[in-house]
């Protein structure tokens, strides 16, 4: 007997005496002792003893009748769902959306009736083809989905920060998200495009090639969720109180402009800090620098619609915005995180189908497809029907029905007539005026399994986008596709996949085509319409030349060692402050290091751990010594070279300059090298810092 207390006072006593608390900075403390709390089962019975399960004796057999063991290894054992299918690894925030202006002349959605008025807003930013544990910098397509919970149900924009679609006709999606996901044979490779089974299926849809060439450029590797774009890809249609029906595309701008990583960054942020766009999300809110974004819309009608060059109803097609030029309706923003993940980002059911009245879908086939997926979907992932009866599911607005129980049913119904018409005066009723009216489309033809003919133009928007870049995303394409292409096995297929760039620029198919090795050129892919080569570029699909121009919400990664100038790290942090951006200080030790002024500056990252891919741009407050010192830390000199590389500017101190040789890098190099000889030349450092890359630079590092 005396034995067995000892043990248990042993196991408990570590429990109990400390907790942490997050003080003002951040920072985490420990203080004495924890929560009144009682720790209860499920069921509500307190729990006297949470460290050791029932046995006969200290050594003896585990007894079944601990239904307290039992309850919590059979909840434990329950506690995943199914991912999602596709877009499994997503992060989520709430905010609110500000209407602009009042729309009433082109809808009757109560959302846009009112400026000024603000509607609660929950947002999942998603990779497509990961699994839920997979890396942030995948090279992929990022999910962009919006719901809107109004005063007149919930509206779910479930768009990608890419306006355009691999296929035209929901009945291919299996088949595009088979061939991207791992093989099936192998179970490799994870959140990868870089395959055979998926080039196989695209160089067999020619339909898929202006999207191919968006997910081959620099939007495919965002450098934060804050810096993309969002789009709605389809035609939708807002209708007003007339039944006048008006189409439109939906586009997020992001105040702070586009930005992206190169493809070498994004390989090494996947090892360095796999969350890097969740960890972006969650900083950037948790320090109330609230994300925002603007939404547009593209209006047009039937008659643009009937003499456009594309069909709006293919989704392979987008309308330049020289065309139709986007209005700024309102704006997004995010300023809370989820308390909780699972409960809000993981249970969150976005579905195309949820729209109010007033807006209203267009006959893309694609979205069609889409409104039955997306409720089946849940089903399978939460398991039951009643999944809009979870908090972040459920309307804001007042909402009645007769839907009645089913699993974990909670809202339910009171009095007798669960249905109606009934004559207890009881339930709710239609709302004819107000309620959901489908606009009357006049529909009239023969059931077929047809592709319109008006789809079939597949390269002439490829050709477009491509022209629209500048020389250095052109570049970047050119790369991601060769990268890509190496890793596919079967010469067909990259032969294949070059007969179709054939079509859309020679210069393209002939660049990746010489870094494959290919030396007799395939002829061109045959083409359903003859592609065309005078589509005006649109300035408007770069990121690059649509720079924001600003350094705000970005961050400078300090490498610092003993003696550093105390005094220019409080003005290089003065000056980032000042730009709404943030600094992080990286040493050789976590410690950090004793600067010239005798304080103890602690380093947020060791050298190992906090690698120059995590930041836009680079200082080194170093002294001679210290710079001696890091030449022998592989890391350290990776930290500069991948600096260099990665064209990004770098200031450095005299003091610095030992490293910056070690690791290859000639100090005059060019004028992303900046000097940062006292405190007046941090504010130069700043202003070039604003251009975000030195991209002249990259024909040097990149062959
Ligand atoms: Fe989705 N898609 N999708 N998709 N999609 C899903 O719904 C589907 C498509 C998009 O953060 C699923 O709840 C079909 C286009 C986003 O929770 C599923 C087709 C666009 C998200 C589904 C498409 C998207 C999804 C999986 C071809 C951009 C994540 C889990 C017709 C406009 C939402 C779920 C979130 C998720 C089906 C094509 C965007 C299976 C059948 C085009 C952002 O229902």
């Amino acid at each position: 007997m005396a034995r067995r207390a000892m043990t248990k006072k042993t196991n408990t006593a570590t429990i109990h005496d400390q907790s942490l608390v997050r003080g003002e900075g951040g920072e985490l403390h420990q203080i004495a002792a924890s929560s009144d709390k009682a720790l209860t089962t499920a069921q509500g019975t307190p729990i006297a003893d949470d460290q050791n399960s029932l046995k006969v004796g200290a050594r003896g057999p585990t007894l079944i009748e601990d239904f307290h063991f039992r309850e919590k290894i059979f909840h434990f054992d329950h506690e995943r769902i199914p991912e999602r299918v596709v877009h499994a690894r997503g992060y989520g925030a709430h905010g609110f959306f500000e209407t602009y202006k009042s729309l009433a002349k082109y809808t009757r959605a109560d959302v846009f009736q009112r400026a000024g008025e603000k509607t609660p807003a929950f947002v999942r930013f998603s990779t497509v083809a990961g699994s839920k544990g997979s890396f942030d910098l995948a090279r992929d397509v990022r999910g962009f989905a919006v719901k809107l919970y109004t005063q007149e149900g919930n509206w779910d924009i479930v768009g990608n920060n890419i306006p355009v679609f691999f296929i035209q006709d929901a009945i291919k999606f299996p088949d595009v998200i088979h061939s991207v996901k791992p093989e099936p044979d192998r179970g490799f490779p994870q959140a990868q495009s870089a395959h055979d089974t998926f080039w196989d299926f695209i160089s067999l849809t020619p339909e898929s090639m202006h999207m191919v060439m968006w997910v081959m450029s620099d939007r495919a590797i965002p450098r934060s969720f804050r810096f993309m774009q969002g789009f709605g890809v389809h035609t939708f249609r807002l209708v007003n109180a007339s039944d006048e029906s008006t189409f439109v595309k939906f586009i997020w701008k992001p105040k702070l402009g586009m930005q992206s990583v190169v493809w070498n960054e994004a390989v090494k942020i996947n090892g360095a800090d796999p969350d890097f766009h969740r960890r972006d999300l969650w900083d950037a809110i948790q320090s109330g620098n609230f994300p925002e974004w603007e939404l547009c819309v593209q209006l047009f009608d039937q008659e643009f619609a009937d003499n456009f060059d594309f069909d709006v109803l293919d989704a392979t097609k987008l309308i330049p915005e020289e065309v139709v030029a986007p209005i700024p309706v309102g704006r997004l923003v995010l300023d809370r995180m989820p308390d909780n993940f699972f409960a809000e980002t993981e249970q969150v059911a976005f579905m195309t189908q949820n729209v109010p009245p007033g807006v209203d879908f267009s006959n893309d086939p694609l979205l069609q497809g889409r409104n039955f997926s997306y409720l089946d979907t849940q089903l399978k992932r939460l398991g039951s029907s009643n999944f809009t009866h979870l908090p972040i599911n459920a309307p804001k607005c007042p909402f009645h029905h007769f839907q009645q129980d089913g699993h974990m049913a909670m809202h339910n119904p009171t009095g007798r007539a669960n249905y109606q018409p009934n004559s207890f005066g009881e339930g709710p009723r239609e709302s004819p005026d107000r309620g959901f009216r489908s606009f009357a489309d006049g529909e009239d033809g023969q059931k077929v399994r047809l592709r319109a003919e008006s789809f079939a133009d597949h390269y002439s928007q490829a050709t477009q986008f491509f022209n629209s870049q500048t020389f250095v995303e052109q570049r970047h394409i050119a790369m991601a596709l060769a990268f890509e292409l190496s890793k596919v096995e079967a010469p067909v297929i990259r032969e294949r996949m070059i007969s179709h760039l054939l079509n859309i620029d020679e210069g393209l198919a002939r660049t990746v085509a010489d870094k494959l090795g290919i030396a007799d050129m395939p002829r061109a892919a045959d083409a359903a319409v003859t592609p065309r080569k005078d589509l005006e570029p649109s300035p408007a699909l770069s990121i690059i030349a649509n720079g924001p121009d600003r350094f705000e919400g970005r961050k400078v990664g300090v490498l610092v060692s003993n003696g550093m100038d105390a005094a220019l790290l409080t003005a290089l942090q003065v000056a980032l402050e000042a730009e709404g951006a943030t600094m992080e200080v990286i040493a050789l030790k976590a410690g950090g290091v004793v600067a010239d002024d005798d304080t103890t500056i602690v380093a947020r990252h060791m050298v190992d751990g906090g690698p120059s891919v995590l930041f836009d741009a680079v200082a080194l407050l170093l002294t001679d010594d210290g710079a001696e010192l890091l030449t022998r830390e592989a890391a350290a000199r990776d930290f500069v070279a991948d600096a260099f590389a990665h064209c990004k500017f770098i200031g450095f101190t005299p003091g610095a300059l030992p490293l910056l040789i070690k690791a290859g890098v000639d100090p005059a190099a060019d004028e992303g090298l900046v000097p940062l000889t006292d405190a007046g030349a941090v504010d130069a450092y700043v202003e070039s810092c604003r251009k975000l890359r030195l991209w002249a630079r990259e024909v040097s590092v990149k062959v």
